[in-house]
């Protein structure tokens, strides 16, 4: 069912490839671990702590490290969260919490994979499937990507309409089995299955129909648009990987 080479799962990517490859772009990749530890100071101590204040370069909450590029990020409720989706459709619309929930779920089972090296083996995400969404809202002629906004006011992604049509991408509720916290994204990410995990915008706020895609927040810095785990980010140039 997964599309890689068998022998490129679990390899980590290498660091030094990274930053080789991607010059001025990783650099925003290193001041990451910053903004980390400011989004774990604003959660008040939600996500694990450590007194050394080395918690935003080690893994913690089951191996995930928590990444914002957005130093703080407003919680949403159930009461208060709305999905839109707009753009190059036929009939916008904006879900609550409760009309995402009443939709059916699929569950996926997959490897969550850092580009920038970290990765957390057999991840449950469940949700609605994105095609479900566009399709609800149909999609207008002309369009060719998806744009995704996020609530943090910061964190922008896209893909191309064929790559959000996949049975792979989904509208995530839950992780691991549970609703998705706040750290995580919660209530609503997106989820990538196939790609790194940059492209799993948190806080998901709005989709948005395209005519052409546009590089998201990682993208204009250095990564990939199309970020297919091993195929992607200077992976396919390095033999030692
Ligand atoms: N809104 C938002 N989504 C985001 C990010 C972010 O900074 N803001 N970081 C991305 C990156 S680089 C990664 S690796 C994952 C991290 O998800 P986690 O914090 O649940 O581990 O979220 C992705 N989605
Ligand atoms: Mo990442």
């Amino acid at each position: 069912m997964n599309s890689e080479p068998p022998e490129e799962r679990g390899a980590p990517v290498g660091r030094r490839v990274f930053l080789g490859t991607l010059g001025l772009g990783a650099l925003g990749v290193l001041a990451a671990p910053t903004l980390q530890r400011g989004l774990e100071a604003f959660l008040g101590g939600a996500a694990d702590k450590d007194p050394t204040g080395l918690t935003g370069l080690l893994p913690n909450g089951g191996g995930f490290r928590y990444y914002s590029v957005a130093s703080s990020v407003p919680h949403k409720s159930a009461a208060d969260y709305r999905l839109t989706v707009g753009g190059l459709v036929e009939r916008p619309a904006s879900y609550t919490l409760a009309e995402l929930r009443a939709l059916p779920q699929t569950r996926l089972v997959r490897d969550v994979q850092c580009v920038t090296g970290w990765r957390v083996p057999d991840t449950p995400f469940e949700g609605v499937r994105l095609s479900r969404l566009l399709d609800a809202a149909g999609v207008r002629a002309g369009a060719g990507a998806v744009r995704f906004t996020c609530f943090d006011g910061a964190y922008t992604e896209s893909l191309t309409l064929d790559q959000a049509r996949r049975a792979d991408v989904l509208v995530a509720l839950r992780m691991r089995d549970e609703d998705i916290g706040h750290a995580h994204g919660g209530p609503v990410r997106l989820y990538v299955a196939p790609m790194y995990f940059y492209k799993s915008a948190k806080w998901l706020s709005g989709i948005t129909v395209t005519e052409d895609v546009r590089p998201g927040y990682w993208e204009e810095r250095g990564y990939d648009v199309d970020a297919w785990v091993g195929r992607s980010n200077g992976r396919d140039d390095d033999p030692t990987s």
